[in-house]
């Protein structure tokens, strides 16, 4: 942080206003001003590398001829030369540990083999590696995290994210930092500690009649909802993570603390530091401390459901009650498949269920409203052909009706056959080509003889595929694998996204390699170099250097 702007080079900021005159192609000229002006800006935040990155064509007065014929943006300007860039052998990853331990005090370091297991592996994943972090970090404060990233700098050690350490680095777990820092119920805000989840939060503020409206699963904790920019079913009415960050404490890589921004909802002041750590799945920096914004918790609820001959029929319906402006809190679709599953395990909700794809609806408002958006949601139902259409009168109709889609993981996990994992991907489409591509992906999956099911927050036009495979078994794994490669593919030919709201991590960096222009992908891969020049925090995820 300590890099005054004014330590660029005076050509350089020159340069940066005016466009120079050029002889290439216009692409190239403009992505060139691009990679000045963010080069420039970040000046401020990052160490003279990246300045001297940026500077270096700039030096040499006549630029024009000097500006190449392709796009800038490839993220070859690496302030520390790539073979330079050398990870901690085991000696110094070791020395590295114990600098840790002295700094931040012996029980916040793990070298125990449990928790070096539980952190290394998942068995959600499908993108386990064999590779285990050499040491759990459990720091307790920001200046702890700080001392860690500092001591991991000089050793050139890397932090990796729970479950997930592909290069045997050190596993950051901010779990004992969990503390609400403060609340401002006036403000409809609150500070908290990264570690802190979603659900003791809620339970927490519950009297003041403000809630964090997002719910991934109940285990998930704020800083790592932020790094993800996590959904969930109240996405639909609430909008994603990203819309409720206020501010960040955030460690960087060198150890420098910075904080995003001051506390009010709006501001106009500088760059937006939080939408670029929102879902930076932590390559960026350790999210420490967060201001959430609150929502209010509305007066009444209720749920319907709705069942349909096919998930096209369905799928319209949903796409047809967004465009409506039917008030849907949630909107979430379940196919016959996983209808089936639910009843396998023994139904939901004290009842069986009609295994066919359903829309489970959820409304929140005052009474009034409530009543008025079932009616509504009921009329798009029915013209749109529904088998039923069911709505809850009292709180316990309400909890039974939703319950089938709230076990519907839990039933797949029950159900699948000793030794098969399941694979669950994501992606998300423009809200109208839904029906399509979930129509095509169940049709391929299920044309490879596998067991398959669709789970969808339809109201976002993001689905979730769910294939139950036998990862012993090469070929069905690769299968498998070729099926989600080719529904991604569709999801990019309908003008989606590789992925709604798992993100990109280890598995799909190739996938984003799809989606984005090489020179789009070049200006992340700057930011990572401004901010992480060494990538030592969370290497090998989003994508390789
Ligand atoms: C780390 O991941 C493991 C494996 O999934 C999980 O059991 C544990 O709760 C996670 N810890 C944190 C702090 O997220
Ligand atoms: C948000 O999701 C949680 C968990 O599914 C649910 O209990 C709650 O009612 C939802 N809130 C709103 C306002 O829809
Ligand atoms: C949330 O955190 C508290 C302690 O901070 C813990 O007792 C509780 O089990 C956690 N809840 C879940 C669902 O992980
Ligand atoms: C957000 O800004 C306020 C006001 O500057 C500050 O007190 C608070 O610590 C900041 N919170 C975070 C999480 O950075
Ligand atoms: C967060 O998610 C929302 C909706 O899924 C998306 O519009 C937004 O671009 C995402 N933000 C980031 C920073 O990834
Ligand atoms: C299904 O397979 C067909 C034929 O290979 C392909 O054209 C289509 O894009 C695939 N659809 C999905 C959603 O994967
Ligand atoms: C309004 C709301 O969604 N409140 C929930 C907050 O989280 C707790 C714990 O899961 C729930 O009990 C509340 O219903």
């Amino acid at each position: 942080m300590s890099l005054p702007v004014s330590s660029v080079p005076p050509s350089a900021r020159r340069l940066a206003s005016t466009a120079p005159p050029s002889r290439s192609p216009a692409a190239a000229s403009d992505t060139r001003l691009v990679y000045l002006a963010v080069g420039v800006a970040l000046g401020g935040a990052a160490a003279a590398g990246v300045v001297a990155a940026v500077s270096r064509p700039v030096e040499q007065e006549g630029v024009a001829a000097e500006v190449p014929p392709t796009p800038r943006w490839r993220a070859t300007e690496s302030r520390v030369a790539k073979s330079a860039r050398r990870y901690a052998d085991r000696q110094t990853t070791l020395q590295a540990v114990a600098e840790i331990r002295r700094a931040i005090g012996d029980d916040a370091v793990s070298t125990d083999d449990g928790d070096l297991e539980e952190h290394g592996h998942s068995e959600w994943s499908t993108s386990n590696t064999d590779a285990r972090p050499v040491a759990v970090v459990r720091p307790a404060s920001t200046e702890q995290v700080s001392a860690s990233a500092h001591g991991a700098l000089r050793r050139r050690l890397q932090f990796e994210g729970n479950f997930s350490a592909p290069f045997s680095g050190v596993c950051v777990d901010l779990s004992a930092m969990d503390r609400i820092v403060a609340f401002h119920p006036d403000d409809m805000d609150v500070v908290v500690e990264a570690g802190l989840n979603w659900t003791r939060l809620n339970e927490t503020i519950k009297s003041s009649g403000l809630f964090l409206p997002l719910d991934p699963s109940p285990t998930a904790l704020v800083g790592g909802m932020v790094a993800t920019n996590c959904s969930g079913t109240n996405a639909t009415k609430y909008g994603t993570m990203k819309d409720y960050v206020v501010n960040l404490t955030v460690v960087l890589a060198d150890g420098t603390v910075v904080r995003t921004r001051n506390r009010p909802r709006k501001t106009s002041a500088g760059y937006n530091l939080n939408g670029l750590f929102a879902g930076s799945e932590g390559t960026l920096g350790i999210i420490t401390q967060v201001t959430l914004k609150l929502a209010i918790v509305p007066p009444a609820f209720s749920v319907a459901t709705s069942t349909f001959a096919t998930v096209r029929e369905a799928a319209d319906a949903a796409s047809a009650m967004v465009r409506g402006g039917v008030p849907v809190a949630a909107l979430e679709l379940m196919d016959d498949v996983q209808m089936k599953v639910v009843n396998k395990n023994g139904g939901a909700g004290g009842r069986m269920w009609d295994e066919l794809p359903t829309l489970f609806i959820k409304f929140s408002g005052t009474e009034n409203i409530i009543k008025d958006s079932v009616l509504q949601a009921r009329r798009v139902a029915e013209s749109h052909k529904c088998r039923s259409f069911e709505s809850a009168d009292t709180a316990e109709q309400m909890d039974s009706l939703w319950s089938a889609r709230k076990q519907a993981l839990w039933a797949s996990l029950a159900i699948r056959p000793e030794g098969t994992q399941i694979w669950s991907t994501d992606v998300a489409v423009p809200l109208s080509r839904l029906g399509d591509i979930i129509e095509s992906s169940r049709e391929n999956a299920s044309r490879l003889g596998l067991f398959n099911s669709i789970l969808g927050h339809v109201g976002d036009g993001n689905f979730h595929q769910m294939i139950m495979y036998n990862p012993t078994d090469a070929p069905q794994t690769r299968a498998v694998g070729d099926c989600v490669n080719a529904m991604v593919d569709k999801a990019l030919e309908l003008e989606g996204t590789v992925s709604g709201e798992h993100g990109i991590g280890l598995g799909k960096k190739h996938c984003l390699a799809k989606e984005l222009d090489p020179s789009t992908i070049g200006v992340m891969k700057a930011l990572k170099e401004a901010l992480d020049p060494h990538w030592l925090l969370n290497p090998g995820k989003v994508f390789d250097e």
